[in-house]
């Protein structure tokens, strides 16, 4: 209603603004009009993002579950090939990083482990995925010697640079490679913290926001786990 109103707003104003001094404003005028609408629909993304993405929310509107898919093609830590069918039958917890992160990997592969001593028994109808975005440094050796660090039941997943990128566009995950001088080799990985929960059948069902807490991960999974 009111973005109807505002357009009425400016068709009006334009109706009579070839005789108004002010009429060199006009684009101005539409400049902060669209800046304004962006910000109400802006702000409305980010509150349904914030409402169903975080803590034990339901699961992501479907509109969304179609666009994000775990498939992919990669190397575990055992050097053996594997596909997203590898692991049908078992709820995957995907989480994409890498080994020489300075702090996001380690709490949310430490968070990972902690959730998965929470689930008790169920745990093992739990596969926790740490697929690098940093494939000429994780290779699979690296990759073992890093989730066995955490907890024995991650699996860490590697591979050739194209691999990753197609890994990456099926689950929608942004990375890029930044210089900085202080990072072991120049450089560092700016990579998405969202952690992506799959069902059995392979299909997306919600991410956990980084800002996700222990307990609300290890509720979430506990309500789906039942029976
Ligand atoms: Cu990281």
């Amino acid at each position: 209603m009111g973005l109807r109103m505002s357009s009425h707003d400016i068709d009006t104003a334009s109706h009579h603004a070839p005789n108004r001094p002010g009429s060199a404003l006009r684009p101005v005028r539409y400049l902060l009009w669209g800046i304004i609408i962006g910000i109400t629909l802006g702000f409305g993304a980010s509150e349904l993002w914030h409402r169903d993405y975080s803590g034990s929310a339901p699961d992501a509107p479907e509109v969304i579950r179609d666009t994000i898919k775990s498939d992919f093609a990669l190397v575990d830590h055992t050097g053996k090939s594997v596909t997203d069918e590898n692991y049908r039958g078992k709820w995957l917890l995907v989480f994409f990083g890498f080994t020489n992160c300075p702090d996001v990997c380690p709490t949310a592969l430490n968070e990972i482990a902690v959730v998965m001593d929470n689930l008790g028994d169920k745990a093992a109808r739990v596969q926790p995925l740490f697929i690098t975005v940093d494939p000429e440094r994780d290779t699979p050796e690296r990759m073992a010697e890093y989730v066995g660090a955490f907890d024995s039941r991650i699996t860490g997943l590697t591979g050739t640079p194209e691999q990753i990128k197609a890994s990456t566009k099926s689950f929608k995950v942004y990375y890029v490679k930044e210089v900085q001088e202080t990072a072991p080799d120049g450089y560092t990985m700016g990579h998405t913290t969202s952690l992506y929960l799959i069902d059995p059948n392979g299909r997306f069902v919600r991410p956990y926001s980084y800002n996700a807490t222990i307990e609300e991960i290890s509720d979430d999974l506990r309500e789906r786990l039942q029976g």
